[in-house]
Protein backbone atom coordinates (compact mmCIF):
# COMPACT_ATOMS: atom_id res chain seq x y z
CA UNK A 1 0.00 0.00 0.00
CA UNK A 2 1.29 3.39 -0.95
CA UNK A 3 0.90 5.29 2.21
CA UNK A 4 0.24 9.33 1.21
CA UNK A 5 2.41 12.31 3.16
CA UNK A 6 0.35 14.33 5.78
CA UNK A 7 -1.49 17.59 3.91
CA UNK A 8 0.09 20.46 4.96
CA UNK A 9 -3.11 20.82 7.78
CA UNK A 10 -1.86 18.00 9.33
CA UNK A 11 1.34 18.69 10.16
CA UNK A 12 1.92 19.54 13.85
CA UNK A 13 4.23 22.23 14.50
CA UNK A 14 6.62 22.06 17.04
CA UNK A 15 5.91 23.28 20.78
CA UNK A 16 8.32 24.41 23.55
CA UNK A 17 6.57 26.94 26.64
CA UNK A 18 3.04 27.52 24.78
CA UNK A 19 4.40 28.75 21.10
CA UNK A 20 6.00 27.28 18.23
CA UNK A 21 9.76 26.91 18.01
CA UNK A 22 11.78 27.85 15.25
CA UNK A 23 15.38 29.06 15.02
CA UNK A 24 17.62 32.20 14.13
CA UNK A 25 17.81 33.24 10.53
CA UNK A 26 21.73 34.48 10.29
CA UNK A 27 23.37 31.51 12.53
CA UNK A 28 23.90 28.99 9.72
CA UNK A 29 23.95 28.51 5.95
CA UNK A 30 22.15 27.30 3.20
CA UNK A 31 20.62 24.07 3.47
CA UNK A 32 22.04 23.54 7.12
CA UNK A 33 19.92 26.97 7.99
CA UNK A 34 16.83 26.15 10.05
CA UNK A 35 14.53 29.50 9.56
CA UNK A 36 11.54 30.22 10.61
CA UNK A 37 9.63 32.82 13.38
CA UNK A 38 6.76 32.83 15.67
CA UNK A 39 4.18 32.45 12.91
CA UNK A 40 6.09 30.06 10.73
CA UNK A 41 7.52 26.98 12.82
CA UNK A 42 10.98 25.31 12.07
CA UNK A 43 9.77 21.88 12.89
CA UNK A 44 6.98 19.69 12.52
CA UNK A 45 6.15 16.23 13.38
CA UNK A 46 3.08 13.60 12.55
CA UNK A 47 2.42 10.07 12.97
CA UNK A 48 -0.16 7.87 11.31
CA UNK A 49 0.05 4.69 12.30
CA UNK A 50 2.49 3.44 9.72
CA UNK A 51 5.29 5.54 9.87
CA UNK A 52 6.49 9.02 12.01
CA UNK A 53 6.97 12.10 10.18
CA UNK A 54 9.46 14.83 10.33
CA UNK A 55 9.55 18.38 8.92
CA UNK A 56 12.21 20.89 8.98
CA UNK A 57 11.84 24.43 6.99
CA UNK A 58 15.65 24.92 5.52
CA UNK A 59 16.96 28.15 3.92
CA UNK A 60 17.59 26.69 0.99
CA UNK A 61 16.69 23.50 -0.68
CA UNK A 62 18.92 20.51 0.09
CA UNK A 63 18.96 18.61 -2.72
CA UNK A 64 22.53 17.73 -4.40
CA UNK A 65 25.10 15.26 -5.36
CA UNK A 66 25.96 13.92 -1.64
CA UNK A 67 25.87 10.34 -1.11
CA UNK A 68 23.75 8.75 -4.55
CA UNK A 69 22.81 12.14 -5.54
CA UNK A 70 19.64 12.67 -4.04
CA UNK A 71 20.72 15.45 -1.19
CA UNK A 72 23.89 17.54 0.02
CA UNK A 73 26.71 15.64 1.47
CA UNK A 74 24.97 16.43 5.03
CA UNK A 75 22.82 15.38 7.57
CA UNK A 76 19.44 16.47 9.34
CA UNK A 77 17.67 14.96 11.88
CA UNK A 78 15.68 15.00 15.55
CA UNK A 79 17.25 13.62 18.33
CA UNK A 80 14.81 12.34 20.97
CA UNK A 81 14.49 12.45 24.23
CA UNK A 82 12.50 9.32 25.83
CA UNK A 83 13.67 8.50 29.19
CA UNK A 84 12.50 11.92 30.14
CA UNK A 85 16.00 12.99 31.35
CA UNK A 86 16.41 16.18 29.39
CA UNK A 87 20.28 16.67 29.74
CA UNK A 88 20.71 14.00 27.52
CA UNK A 89 18.81 12.71 24.66
CA UNK A 90 18.63 8.64 23.42
CA UNK A 91 17.69 8.18 20.10
CA UNK A 92 18.25 10.14 16.90
CA UNK A 93 16.45 9.73 13.45
CA UNK A 94 18.73 10.83 10.97
CA UNK A 95 18.73 11.70 7.39
CA UNK A 96 22.35 10.71 6.02
CA UNK A 97 23.09 12.57 3.24
CA UNK A 98 26.76 11.50 2.99
CA UNK A 99 26.69 8.09 2.89
CA UNK A 100 27.25 6.25 -0.67
CA UNK A 101 23.87 4.89 -0.31
CA UNK A 102 21.67 7.83 1.40
CA UNK A 103 19.57 6.56 4.20
CA UNK A 104 17.19 7.29 7.25
CA UNK A 105 18.90 6.30 10.17
CA UNK A 106 17.98 5.39 13.76
CA UNK A 107 20.51 5.60 16.02
CA UNK A 108 21.00 5.22 19.73
CA UNK A 109 23.14 7.11 22.11
CA UNK A 110 24.33 4.04 24.17
CA UNK A 111 26.81 6.52 25.58
CA UNK A 112 25.96 10.01 27.48
CA UNK A 113 29.78 11.41 26.33
CA UNK A 114 28.98 15.28 26.93
CA UNK A 115 26.04 15.98 28.83
CA UNK A 116 23.24 18.72 27.93
CA UNK A 117 25.02 18.58 24.18
CA UNK A 118 23.25 16.99 21.23
CA UNK A 119 26.52 16.86 19.70
CA UNK A 120 27.13 13.78 21.78
CA UNK A 121 27.28 11.25 18.76
CA UNK A 122 25.11 8.33 18.80
CA UNK A 123 26.96 5.18 18.81
CA UNK A 124 24.88 2.81 17.05
CA UNK A 125 22.78 2.18 14.14
CA UNK A 126 19.52 0.17 15.03
CA UNK A 127 17.88 -0.15 11.59
CA UNK A 128 17.99 2.27 8.63
CA UNK A 129 15.55 2.72 5.50
CA UNK A 130 16.50 4.38 2.06
CA UNK A 131 16.37 8.46 1.90
CA UNK A 132 14.36 7.16 -1.94
CA UNK A 133 10.76 6.77 -1.15
CA UNK A 134 10.75 8.09 2.31
CA UNK A 135 11.76 11.92 1.57
CA UNK A 136 10.42 14.79 -0.06
CA UNK A 137 11.91 18.32 -1.10
CA UNK A 138 9.05 20.45 -1.09
CA UNK A 139 9.29 24.79 -1.74
CA UNK A 140 7.90 26.28 1.41
CA UNK A 141 5.19 28.77 2.02
CA UNK A 142 8.51 31.47 3.45
CA UNK A 143 11.79 33.20 1.84
CA UNK A 144 13.36 34.18 4.77
CA UNK A 145 17.18 35.50 3.69
CA UNK A 146 15.87 36.34 0.15
CA UNK A 147 15.26 33.43 -1.01
CA UNK A 148 12.94 30.32 -1.52
CA UNK A 149 12.76 28.17 1.81
CA UNK A 150 12.65 24.89 1.41
CA UNK A 151 10.72 21.78 3.66
CA UNK A 152 12.82 18.46 4.19
CA UNK A 153 10.36 15.83 5.39
CA UNK A 154 11.38 12.10 6.06
CA UNK A 155 9.46 9.08 7.63
CA UNK A 156 10.50 5.99 9.29
CA UNK A 157 8.18 3.11 9.62
CA UNK A 158 6.35 3.48 12.69
CA UNK A 159 6.51 -0.43 14.32
CA UNK A 160 10.14 -0.66 13.71
CA UNK A 161 10.69 1.96 15.69
CA UNK A 162 8.27 1.34 18.52
CA UNK A 163 10.44 -2.05 18.32
CA UNK A 164 14.05 -0.86 18.52
CA UNK A 165 12.86 2.13 20.89
CA UNK A 166 10.43 -0.48 23.10
CA UNK A 167 8.10 2.93 23.41
CA UNK A 168 4.45 2.41 22.96
CA UNK A 169 1.88 4.14 21.61
CA UNK A 170 0.93 6.27 24.84
CA UNK A 171 4.96 6.77 25.45
CA UNK A 172 6.17 10.66 26.23
CA UNK A 173 9.21 12.14 24.85
CA UNK A 174 10.69 15.19 23.77
CA UNK A 175 12.04 16.36 19.94
CA UNK A 176 15.29 18.73 19.35
CA UNK A 177 15.83 19.07 15.79
CA UNK A 178 19.09 20.16 13.58
CA UNK A 179 21.61 20.02 11.00
CA UNK A 180 25.15 18.68 10.56
CA UNK A 181 27.95 18.51 9.14
CA UNK A 182 27.78 14.18 10.27
CA UNK A 183 25.32 11.63 10.06
CA UNK A 184 25.66 11.02 13.95
CA UNK A 185 24.86 13.64 15.73
CA UNK A 186 23.38 17.60 15.36
CA UNK A 187 25.45 20.93 16.22
CA UNK A 188 25.39 24.21 15.92
CA UNK A 189 29.24 23.80 14.82
CA UNK A 190 28.87 22.90 10.93
CA UNK A 191 25.29 22.53 11.44
CA UNK A 192 22.15 24.34 12.83
CA UNK A 193 20.02 23.45 15.74
CA UNK A 194 16.53 24.21 16.34
CA UNK A 195 16.40 27.08 18.63
CA UNK A 196 18.85 26.87 20.74
CA UNK A 197 22.31 25.38 21.24
CA UNK A 198 21.69 22.78 24.30
CA UNK A 199 19.20 19.94 25.23
CA UNK A 200 17.94 21.63 27.88
CA UNK A 201 17.20 24.83 26.07
CA UNK A 202 16.04 23.08 23.02
CA UNK A 203 13.40 20.13 23.53
CA UNK A 204 10.49 20.64 22.55
CA UNK A 205 7.28 19.59 25.30
CA UNK A 206 6.60 16.49 25.75
CA UNK A 207 4.39 14.44 23.90
CA UNK A 208 2.36 11.07 23.72
CA UNK A 209 4.03 9.05 20.58
CA UNK A 210 1.36 7.97 18.44
CA UNK A 211 -1.44 10.30 19.83
CA UNK A 212 1.06 14.00 19.63
CA UNK A 213 -0.96 15.29 22.41
CA UNK A 214 1.41 18.22 23.97
CA UNK A 215 1.42 18.03 27.59
CA1 LIG B 1 19.11 28.87 11.71
CA1 LIG C 1 15.59 31.32 2.31
CA1 LIG D 1 17.18 11.83 28.01
CA1 LIG E 1 27.24 9.20 22.69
Amino acid sequence: MLLSWPSDLQWLPVYRGGIVQYDSLTDANGSRNIVGDSANSSGYIFNDGSYFYFRIRLDDSPAGRGGQGLLQSFGWGMVLDTNLNAINYEWLVMVDGIAKDEAILLEQNTIQGSVNDPGDKAEITVYSVPVSGNYRILAADTSFNGSQDYFLDWRFPYDIFKFYTQLSDNSPLRIFGGASSNAQSLSESGGDTLGASDLLSGFSRKFELFFLIFS
